[in-house]
């Protein structure tokens, strides 16, 4: 039987072993800080001759000017040329759904007029320039470059700028296409906590940016961190996670593979399944065993299964939703035969997965929402990155005449009340000039 913990609702210390398995913690190491917060200076007070000297230092090359550093466009084109043709058409085939569903979630400006003519709404302005950094790496995926550039882009930013390591001077031809793929205007061959330096405030050669969107590791989450309110940032994402609540009725091998899935990515990665049928979960167990020698990245699954995986038994349905909600895990996959009417129970979810048909891997590259999701528990208060992340709302206010009469007395009254004389005489200056 596989190395994965088996649990119970009905167990005495149900809770306590639940929390011990969620607990992460983003390690923030003093030494990565006092490291992290060295580069942002260095950056910020010598620009290009800083990314310079620290591409030669943490990638192992060194570019002979600033120039160098741009990756110009007619690269990200001739890459997206040279790679395979079925690579080319799934990562276009992947990003028209990426879009067509962005389109959907744009915000819309709104108003309303009251009786008296005061007209009151909100007006929706894309950010001017957003920065995405794409790890280099392991973690180099070419679908998150779709996913954090198309709705960037569906919402109108006007620049979008992207940073990617380039450890030993080596390029990721399939990163460098999805980047013109999605309609990346800039791109720069520097990563690390420099590259988000350089985003944040701007060198001579890379544009300082609104917002700053895209995972990395430990450093340029920790130079993301630092650098927020100078500038936004999306979520700082943990570990990949996936949670399924299964009838008992889905093939067990499609159920093992789905917790591997996302077991894969690293060992922090979290798989859970919970059924309400204790055979099932046997039959799942065995073909994990099957299963688990055929796959390349074997040892990471097997350590993120045994670290941080459960195979658990609920009572009924109600209660493995109840675990879920608990859990708020990043993506829920509702393996069962009515999964409308257990998705309306789901409160807390990144994206739900629903029937037994729909593999959470479809969701990560091409079924249309977006793959970058609230981790660890976050998504009890937030949402997949959208097209809204890059946009923002100015409120508007267009006080008739009769209208800011009516709106006079009520300010006044509360200015007064604060001790702000110049707020209440202001307001009663239109006032006084409708009676
Ligand atoms: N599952 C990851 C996204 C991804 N999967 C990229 C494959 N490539 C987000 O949790
Ligand atoms: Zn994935």
């Amino acid at each position: 039987m596989p190395d994965i913990a088996r649990l119970s609702t009905a167990d005495a210390d149900f809770s306590t072993r639940l929390d011990d398995l969620l607990a992460w913690e983003s390690v923030s190491d003093r030494e990565v800080q006092r490291t992290v917060e060295d580069i942002l200076d260095t950056v910020r007070t010598r620009g290009d001759a800083a990314l310079l000297e620290y591409t030669a230092r943490f990638d192992r090359w060194q570019p002979e000017a600033a120039a160098a550093l741009a990756i110009p466009a007619a690269r990200l084109a001739q890459a997206a040329e040279g790679i395979p043709l079925a690579q080319r058409d799934a990562l276009a085939a992947a990003a028209e759904r990426i879009r067509t569903y962005a389109e959907h979630q744009k915000m819309q400006d709104w108003s309303y007029r009251e009786p008296d003519g005061t007209l009151l709404g909100q007006k929706v302005t894309p950010l001017d320039r957003v920065g995405l950094y794409v790890p280099g790496g392991k973690a180099a995926y070419p679908s998150s470059v779709l996913m954090n550039a198309i709705p960037a882009k569906v919402a109108g930013v006007a620049e979008l700028v992207m940073v990617v390591p380039t450890p030993d001077g080596q390029q990721n031809e399939l990163v460098l296409a999805a980047a013109h793929i999605a309609g990346v205007d800039k791109a720069f061959a520097v990563g690390g906590a420099q590259a988000v330096a350089a985003l944040a405030y701007g060198t001579e050669s890379v544009p300082a940016c609104d917002k700053i969107v895209g995972p990395g590791n430990i450093y340029v989450a920790t130079a993301k961190r630092a650098v927020f309110g100078q500038v936004g940032i999306d979520m700082v994402a943990g570990p990949s996670e996936i949670l399924i609540l299964c009838d008992g009725g889905t093939d067990p091998d499609w159920i093992a593979m789905d917790l591997f899935s996302q077991a894969e990515h690293d060992e922090d990665a979290q798989s859970i399944l919970v059924a309400w049928d204790a055979d099932y979960l046997d039959r799942v167990a065995a073909s994990i065993d099957k299963l688990l020698p055929t796959l390349e990245r074997r040892d990471i699954i097997a350590t993120a299964l045994k670290d941080r995986g459960a195979l658990v038994l609920a009572r009924d349905m109600d209660d493995a939703a109840d675990v879920a909600n608990r859990i708020a895990p990043e993506h829920l996959e509702l393996s069962v035969e009515d999964p409308q009417a257990l998705a309306a129970k789901i409160r807390n979810a990144g994206a739900i997965f629903m029937g037994r048909h729909t593999a959470e891997a479809l969701g990560d590259y091409c079924a249309g929402p977006n793959h970058v999701l609230p981790t660890s528990g976050t998504a009890r208060f937030s949402s997949p990155l959208g097209v809204y992340d890059f946009q923002k709302r100015s409120s508007l206010i267009m006080a008739s005449p009769a209208g800011s009469a009516a709106l006079a007395t009520t300010a006044s009254v509360l200015a007064r009340g604060e001790g702000l004389t110049a707020h209440a005489r202001s307001a009663e200056y239109r006032g006084r000039d409708e009676v």
